[in-house]
């Protein structure tokens, strides 16, 4: 495996390490930050999006990193209870783990290769009224390869959408990950599931499309304090913690 590679994912191993009881073996993958993707987004997501060499001069890759929630987690979700603690607790942990885990390979990337990076927040990024972010992870996690969308809207990976990602834009060119040939959510696989459809209680996930404001308008109702993050019942689904 290629030097930078090897040591872009030793880091994010040994920052995760402490961290095994909240969650799963993190997915990591790479997108040419001149894929042709990048620039049919504006037009996909319907607002102005960033280009990777708008956020950096030089852009060549974006390292995505994906934290899968721990089984544990997943099963106190299917609870199925208004606030679940355990989910709530991680939301707000690997935010901050995220932002750390990005910060620190900003700084050895540089002192140990030179190589320069650019990142934005884990998340709170986005444009209260059009409720998109310019610089949405999970757009870069499926040009990388780490999985597919979900009717959920969720980023499906080998091991499920119940997890949390992040991306770094960096000036080094590194092979891109090949992307999955189908996809990991049952519904465009088989017809044969609806879960997050049928258990989404705002009614935001139809077989037609999903309503990211019905979404917003639930959680603005669940999340009366910072430290109770509610819902989640998306991540909850059989692909919680697997791609199929
Ligand atoms: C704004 C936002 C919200 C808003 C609006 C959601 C939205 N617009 O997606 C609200 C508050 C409602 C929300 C809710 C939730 N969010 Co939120 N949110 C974000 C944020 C800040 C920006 C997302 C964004 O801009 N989306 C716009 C586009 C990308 O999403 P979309 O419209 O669904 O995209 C479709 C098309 O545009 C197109 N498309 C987009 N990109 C691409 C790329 C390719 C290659 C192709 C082919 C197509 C394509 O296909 C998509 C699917 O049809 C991100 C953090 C970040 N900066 O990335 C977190 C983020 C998306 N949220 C996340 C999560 C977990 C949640 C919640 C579960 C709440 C929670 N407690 O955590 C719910 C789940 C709702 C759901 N089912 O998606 C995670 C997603 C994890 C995952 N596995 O995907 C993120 C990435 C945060 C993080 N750092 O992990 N969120
Ligand atoms: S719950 Fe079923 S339909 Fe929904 S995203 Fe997961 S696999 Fe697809
Ligand atoms: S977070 Fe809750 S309300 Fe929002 S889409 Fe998922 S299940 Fe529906």
């Amino acid at each position: 495996m290629d030097t930078v590679k090897e040591r872009i994912e030793t880091i994010i191993r040994e920052e995760t390490a402490p961290y095994t009881q909240y969650i799963r073996q993190p997915i990591i993958g790479y997108a040419s930050a001149q894929d042709p993707l990048y620039a049919e987004m504006s037009q996909r997501i319907g607002n102005q999006q960033l280009l990777p060499t708008e956020l950096l001069m030089g852009a060549k890759t974006v390292v995505v990193f994906f934290l899968p929630h721990s089984l544990q987690v997943i099963q106190a979700l299917r609870t199925g209870k208004n606030i679940v603690q355990a989910w709530s607790d991680n939301y707000l942990m690997l935010n901050d783990l995220l932002d750390h885990i990005a910060k620190t390979l900003q700084v050895k990337l540089r002192a140990e290769f030179g190589i320069m990076s650019a990142m934005e927040p884990p998340t709170n990024n986005y444009n209260d009224i059009e409720l998109t972010a310019k610089w949405p992870h999970k757009t870069s996690a499926v040009i990388a390869g780490m999985g597919t969308f979900g009717l959920n809207h969720l980023l499906i990976t080998k091991s499920g959408c119940a997890g949390r990602l992040n991306s770094l834009i960096i000036d080094k060119k590194l092979e891109p990950s090949v992307r999955p040939k189908s996809s990991y959510c049952l519904y465009y696989k088989t017809g044969k599931c609806s879960f997050c459809a049928q258990h989404c209680p705002s009614g935001a996930i139809t077989k037609i499309g999903w309503n990211r404001f019905r979404c917003n308008a639930y959680l603005d109702g669940k999340n009366v304090r910072d430290t109770e993050q509610g819902c989640g019942i998306c991540s909850s689904g059989p692909c919680a913690a697997r791609g199929f």
